[in-house]
């Protein structure tokens, strides 16, 4: 059987330092394009068996709610860049509060993971 509840865990725990690491250039300021990159690289972090997609044998139901845009039970790569770029739209749509389409200072600490939004 797989864990699903210690996966899920493992994930909450996980999130404060993966905002954190968004801003790869560290120059204090996460572009769009760092966003996007931040979001789809949970799927190599999702993707636990490696092979190239995310289902139900990778163990995380949430994420399948969140980026199975066409609900056939897999995410593929695809279908992560749409999560993805959404994702960043909605965290400088939730977090960019001078609306200068960059989030710097307090703006990047408001950064969460998809997964408690909304
Ligand atoms: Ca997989
Ligand atoms: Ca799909
Ligand atoms: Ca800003």
């Amino acid at each position: 059987m797989k864990a699903l509840y210690s996966f899920g865990a493992l994930l909450l725990v996980a999130v404060p330092a993966w905002a954190a690491g968004a801003d790869r250039d560290e120059d204090g300021r996460v572009t769009r394009a760092e966003l996007i990159e931040l979001h789809s690289g949970l799927f190599a972090q999702l993707d636990t068996n490696g092979d190239g997609v995310i289902d139900m044998n990778d163990g995380d139901a949430h994420f399948l709610d969140i980026a199975d845009f066409d609900r056939d039970g897999r995410v593929t790569p695809e279908e992560n860049n749409t999560y993805a770029a959404e994702a960043a739209a909605g965290d400088l749509a939730n977090c960019d509060a001078n609306g200068d389409e960059v989030l710097s200072g307090d703006e990047v600490t408001c950064i969460t993971s998809s997964d408690s939004s909304e």
